[in-house]
């Protein structure tokens, strides 16, 4: 273990003081009567006094020097547990082990007392965790702004192999640890009323918003803790509190009084993340929550500038503010608000900063993932902003009209304001007229983003339209999830690799060596068992560490596909039962993901899987060759044990649809052999590793483009394949649901009548043959060993850390402070 400044400053005796000082009272606990979890929060609280000190230090040190800093804004951190990961960034895993020994308690069995934070959906709120850990692991100033929900993502568990959502209170009862409430930042917020106009000192006409209410916005810091440093950023979560309680149809209806009993309250507003993934629901109290983010980060950003010494014209030179995806759009034209009507700055002057501070990610092609808001929704919640937004976009559609005189049809298709049944505010397209910077997630997103999406945008605005191709921390990911990997790289290659994941490549040459292959492959077994002992505790399956462990783990879309893989399982099965001479390497299939609570389908697909693993897991007709287990509950700190686990990664997303996935980096990372699509960051994977280290499938981008353009026909597919029609009928029996055929049937009928919107049958073949290779090439263990290894060397290029730099070099533009 590398130390680092903190660790020379620790001191044991007194650490164990402050647990005992914490755990009595904070917790109100005695040593002889508390329990597992009042120590794991009693050596949180000892913790969070560490790196909150240093906290403060930073923020000291980074305003005293007055440089450019980014404001990464994002509705979701999916930041998982930090007692672990903070452990190991303050480099003192191995004291506080020692430490807490002496107080009778193991650390590990501390640890998983600690619930997820789950304030996040999936990809892009885990994104936003990874670079905040890179932000502070290279020390560029950064602060993160989120929303303090007070439930995150529910909880997930099955009744009868459907999907049950539970409320996740992650604070619990006795709140977070890790987590400082700074009553000192607090906002004012501003919501409904209207615009007036007024005629200032200098006889000038101006406008200003009267809002009909407010609420207060309390800040939250958590500790981002630097690796190897002594900086800690500040992770900034807004929760929503109201003077009064109101009620908001009441409200818009003008009954006041009634307004203030209602059941509604501003305390609402950061109640619970909205559920959806890669989908856009236009629910008005989303957009609230959207408003009340953006406003308090704005204004905390103006805070910081002017606390510095600063002044407005030099706001663009100091700050940049990155929008992770369309969902904090509005802090655009907030700030345009606060420049014009509360800094007195004309609309050129306040562009000409705001145009320069924004900058925005796009994470997606989907289209029922573009957010669009009413028109009407805005101006009634946020008067003011509407007449920005018009302002933006008729200066736009000038500029549109000067680049192609007289047409309409691009006026039509690049407006910020979509014309219709009701008008609607295109999100995205707002983004590209008004930031510095566009980005992409991988390479081949990017070009989509380029080509598909934004065409014309790309000809007004040259040089605007980025790729930065997302990456994870090596830290979480490798370093802390993976300990036995951790060793054996350590005593290979050294211990500096976690900062700079390129070295990785020193692996590469002990691919052939016998003796590597051996501890690596025993790695992968301990971890394999380690991930096998929770399935058995707590699902009450058995596993065999020998069978090949096949993991797709990833919110449940149909886009993402694991109705594909469930088709090749039922393949397998059918093959199993009806094929005397088929023979197979013992395979587990584990799937883990959430469904959007009013996600049909995707429930349909949980159901289908559960019922066919209580099938196969037991049917003694497949001799143990085949198990299937959707271990419930995804979330990070399960996939901190099955990450180190998996022997292939499911990467089978329809080609175009994935803007860059993040789990098949992980997953590569810990030595998983990918079976894939030319899908979004799965290509750049493949430019890695090399070809004959991953399994690459399907149609290509644009075969999927012609395949839709010309008609696909599922049934041409399923008439000329028995293999897929065998498997594909079993839905319809009674096989998996024992007296209830039908049951299962939804699927069938998406893909065969519904049209199969995502080319599941036209991939289908293509997957298996890829599978066949997956099962003749693990047998063959050196072979095997061969290619795992070397995922795990050729995947440095996929740390956050290269992300991150990317954004500064190409983007940002900060210099890295050295925190004292
Ligand atoms: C989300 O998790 C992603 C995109 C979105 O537009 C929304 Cl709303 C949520 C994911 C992408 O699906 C995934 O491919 C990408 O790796 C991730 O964002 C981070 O960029």
């Amino acid at each position: 273990m590398t130390t680092r400044g903190q660790t020379q400053q620790f001191d044991k005796a007194l650490f164990k003081a402050s647990v005992e000082k914490h755990l009595v009272t904070t917790y109100a606990k005695t040593p002889e009567t508390a329990d597992s979890r009042s120590w794991y929060l009693a050596v949180g609280k000892a913790l969070a006094e560490i790196s909150t000190g240093s906290l403060l230090e930073t923020e000291k040190q980074i305003a005293e020097q007055n440089v450019r800093s980014v404001n990464y804004l994002s509705l979701e951190f999916l930041i998982g547990r930090l007692t672990g990961n903070n452990l190991i960034s303050m480099g003192l895993y191995e004291e506080v082990s020692a430490a807490v020994e002496e107080l009778g308690l193991n650390l590990t069995d501390l640890l998983e007392e600690e619930r997820d934070p789950a304030l996040g959906n999936g990809g892009l709120g885990r994104l936003a965790a990874c670079f905040m850990d890179s932000l502070a692991a290279q020390e560029y100033p950064a602060v993160g702004y989120g929303l303090h929900y007070e439930y995150g993502l529910f909880s997930q568990s099955f009744e009868g192999g459907h999907q049950v959502e539970v409320p996740d209170a992650w604070r619990g009862i006795e709140g977070y640890p890790w987590e400082v409430v700074r009553p000192e930042l607090g906002q004012t917020v501003g919501l409904f009323g209207s615009v007036e106009t007024y005629t200032d000192k200098a006889g000038t006409s101006c406008r200003r918003w009267v809002p009909a209410m407010t609420v207060e916005g309390v800040a939250w810091d958590l500790p981002i803790v630097g690796y190897d440093n002594k900086s800690v950023y500040p992770l900034r979560l807004w929760e929503c509190r109201s003077p009064a309680p109101f009620n908001l149809a009441r409200f818009n209806d003008g009954d006041y009084v009634g307004a203030q009993y209602g059941q509604l309250e501003a305390g609402n507003v950061t109640k619970v993340l909205y559920p959806n993934d890669n989908h856009d629901q236009g629910k008005t109290l989303r957009l609230m929550q959207q408003y009340f983010h953006c406003a308090c980060s704005v204004a905390d950003i103006l805070r910081r500038h002017f606390a510095a010494g600063n002044k407005i014209e030099d706001l663009a030179k100091l700050e940049s503010i990155q929008l992770n995806d369309t969902h904090p759009t509005i802090a655009i034209p907030e700030l345009m608000r606060i420049l014009i009507d509360e800094h007195k700055l004309g609309w050129d002057a306040a562009w000409a900063i705001s145009s320069k501070v924004f900058a925005y990610t796009n994470h997606t092609l989907l289209p029922e993932a573009l957010e669009r808001w009413s028109e009407s929704l805005i101006a009634d919640m946020l008067p003011r902003h509407m007449e920005i937004i018009f302002e933006i976009n008729h200066r736009f559609m000038t500029l549109v009209e000067e680049k192609w005189p007289g047409n309409n049809e691009i006026k039509r298709k690049l407006s910020i304001i979509e014309e219709g049944q009701q008008r609607m505010v295109r999100m995205a397209n707002l983004c590209v007229v008004s930031t510095y910077a566009v980005n992409g997630v991988a390479a081949l997103h990017s070009e989509l983003v380029k080509r598909d999406l934004f065409p014309e945008f790309n000809e007004l605005f040259p040089g605007r339209l980025h790729n930065v191709t997302n990456g994870v921390t090596p830290r979480r990911w490798l370093k802390f999830c993976n300990p036995g990997l951790t060793e054996l790289v350590n005593e290979k290659i050294g211990t500096e690799w976690p900062a700079k994941l390129e070295q990785l490549s020193g692996l590469a040459k002990f691919a052939e060596d016998k003796k590597f292959q051996k501890r690596y492959l025993a790695v992968k077994k301990d971890n394999k068992q380690r991930f096998a002992d929770w399935v058995q505790d707590n699902m009450g399956i058995e596993l065999d560490t020998n069978a090949i462990f096949d993991v797709q783990i990833k919110r449940l879309h149909e886009y993402k596909r694991q109705h594909l893989n469930l088709l090749h399982i039922l393949s397998l099965y059918h093959r199993l039962l009806n094929e005397p001479t088929f023979d197979m390497h013992p395979r587990v299939f584990i799937f883990a993901a959430k469904a959007a609570p009013g996600y049909a389908l995707a429930k349909d697909i949980i159901f289908a899987i559960n019922k066919v693993a209580d099938k196969v897991n037991n049917d003694p007709r497949l001799g143990g060759k085949l198990k299937v287990v959707f271990v419930p509950d995804y979330r990070v700190s399960l996939a901190e044990i099955i990450i180190p686990a998996a022997d292939v990664s499911e990467q089978i997303s329809t080609a175009g649809l994935e803007a860059s996935g993040t789990g098949n980096m992980k997953l590569a990372l810990n030595g998983a052999l990918t079976i894939g699509t030319m899908d979004g960051a799965n290509v750049e994977i493949r430019e890695e590793v090399g070809d004959e280290n991953i399994f690459i499938f399907g149609l290509l981008v644009d075969e999927v483009l012609k395949q839709k353009e010309e008609g696909h026909d599922p049934y041409r597919y399923y008439h000329a394949d028995s293999l897929l029609r065998a498997s594909l009928d079993l839905l319809n029996t009674d096989e998996f649901t024992p007296g209830n055929p039908g049951q299962l049937s939804a699927i069938r009928q998406n893909l065969l009548d519904g049209g199969d919107p995502y080319l599941v049958l036209a991939d289908f073949a293509d997957y298996v043959k890829a599978h066949e290779k997956i099962d003749a090439e693990y047998r063959d263990q050196a072979t095997w060993a061969r290619k795992t290894i070397l995922n795990t060397a050729l995947v440095g290029k996929f740390s956050s850390d290269r992300s991150i730099r990317d954004y500064v070099n190409n983007i940002w533009k900060l210099k890295a402070v050295s925190v004292k």
